[in-house]
């Protein structure tokens, strides 16, 4: 469902709240944001920020009321059915089998973007002098951060040998009001398609979606292998193609019903000192070298709305989405590493720090072949700290994690550390982007592993005197 669509709907369920007062751009919105998000609290439309030529919303998935509406579901249920037959699609034996095979790849093509040649993003062109960053609601996050960023915008590229388009999300920090820095990290889809520019002598096109489906907003964040277009995702959890239109000055396709549209390119060979700005570790990163945006046009919608978020010490608006991605790709990584029950990337634990995973363990030294295919898993590759539990302990729930974790282990021998990549974000490691990492076998202990006492049993209720006391209940007056 698209931006606009959505704001009607909240607005007549209450799930937004319009603010007409004067609020600054500049830390207002972040104090603001962050008072309501703790409270579980509306989406925010601030139509009057001071400077700026259009409103902001931010707070669109702070909720998860919010989140199911932005996908068109009523339960998380209801959007993994959606992407479940992605795991189904096997080589079919028998015909009845390929007939169902086929239908369900046609449910999934039947929602691939499609083309369009007049989209609501273009309503206005703004190219030459009217570019100006400054009509936009730009927000300043934090007291030392080094100035406005744009924090929710779905960068477009497109692999200059192949064709490919990627869609990712990079925070740009407002240089003039035609620039911006691009806080792409190496390895990330839109890096690789600069270095590739680079090496050909020419600038990348580059596009910055702003206010398009929530859904694609997702998306775009979402750790989807290379190449894996994350449109074709979109289309999937929305059952409903993206419609996709050309740029106006940049040969990309972005997406139509969006707000606002930067086109522009990046030439790989230029940098600006970026940062620092109070990241989701809840401190500040560092100032870096990050590539260049030069805007050639800006297009929008007839009235345009400008979205915004603020990232900061956890819990924050972006908890939601990382709890939505451990859902919506735990049943991928199960595909991949069966060993796995369940996981849980608790959300104090930044979705790098600690990865907690159960199984049902089978065979000897099951815990640590399970941790070694977490670290060698995409992004999953940089987890710091992956404790492994058995099957029958409830992740999600941290007094039994910290009941069982403090119980089962012996820490001579059921922890290993070893060194590997770690998030660029990590201010406590060796270096950046490498260090020491921990595994923590938390499971019950095989013989064959080294103990050799006996595992006792749980001392837990009878299922006799349960029932007697279920029967007696009434009478206890309790
Ligand atoms: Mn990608």
């Amino acid at each position: 469902m698209d931006l606009k669509k959505l704001i009607t709907m909240w607005e007549s369920k209450g799930l937004l709240k319009r603010i007409g007062q004067p609020v600054e751009a500049e830390l207002e919105v972040t104090e603001i944001l962050h008072r309501v998000f703790a409270k579980n609290g509306p989406a925010l439309l601030f139509e009057n920020v001071k400077g700026a030529k259009m409103p902001l919303i931010t707070n669109m998935f702070g909720t998860w009321q919010r989140i199911w509406d932005i996908f068109g579901v009523d339960s998380q249920d209801a959007l993994m059915s959606r992407v479940r037959p992605l795991l189904d699609i096997e080589p079919p034996r028998r015909f009845v089998d390929k007939a169902r095979t086929l239908w369900k790849i046609k449910e999934v093509a039947g929602n691939l973007p499609k083309e369009v040649g007049k989209a609501q993003c273009q309503n206005h062109v703004f190219m030459g002098d009217e570019i100006n960053l400054g009509d936009l609601p730009i927000i300043k996050c934090w007291p030392n951060d080094a100035g406005r960023f744009i924090t929710l915008p779905v960068v477009v590229t497109k692999d200059p040998e192949r064709g490919i388009q990627n869609f990712g999300m990079y925070r740009m920090q407002v240089i003039d009001e035609r620039t911006t820095a691009m806080h792409w990290h190496p390895g990330k889809g839109a890096d690789i398609h600069c270095r590739t520019s680079k090496k050909l002598g020419k600038p990348l096109e580059a596009a910055c979606v702003l206010g398009c489906e929530p859904a694609v907003t997702y998306c775009a964040t979402a750790p989807l292998p290379p190449d894996i277009n994350e449109l074709v995702l979109a289309g999937m959890l929305m059952d409903e193609p993206v419609e996709i239109v050309r740029c106006k000055t940049v040969d990309l396709m972005v997406p139509a019903r969006s707000q606002i549209v930067l086109e522009g390119y990046v030439d790989g060979s230029e940098t600006f000192p970026e940062g620092p700005f109070g990241d989701h570790t809840g401190y500040y990163t560092p100032r870096r070298p990050f590539p260049v945006f030069h805007i050639t046009a800006i297009t929008t919608d007839a009235d345009p709305i400008y979205p915004s978020t603020v990232v900061g010490w956890p819990p924050f608006e972006d908890a939601l989405l990382g709890k939505l991605t451990e859902r919506i790709f735990l049943p991928f990584i199960k595909f991949i590493i069966p060993d796995i029950k369940d996981m849980a990337l608790p959300v104090a634990g930044l979705f790098h720090n600690l990865v907690f995973a159960s199984i049902d363990k089978q065979y000897p030294g099951q815990a640590y072949k399970v941790m070694d295919s977490i670290w060698g898993l995409g992004q999953l590759s940089t987890s710091k700290v992956v404790v492994v539990f058995d099957g029958d302990v409830d992740l999600h729930k941290e007094d039994e994690v910290l009941f069982h974790l403090g119980n089962n282990i012996d820490p001579l021998r059921d922890v290993v550390i070893k060194k590997g990549p770690l998030d660029i974000l990590d201010h406590a490691s060796l270096e950046e982007g490498f260090g020491g990492k921990m595994g923590i076998d938390a499971t019950r202990k095989l013989p064959e592993e080294g103990y050799k006492r006996q595992w006792p049993d749980r001392a837990i209720m009878d299922e006799e005197t349960k029932r007697k006391i279920d029967a007696l209940w009434s009478q206890l007056g309790l």
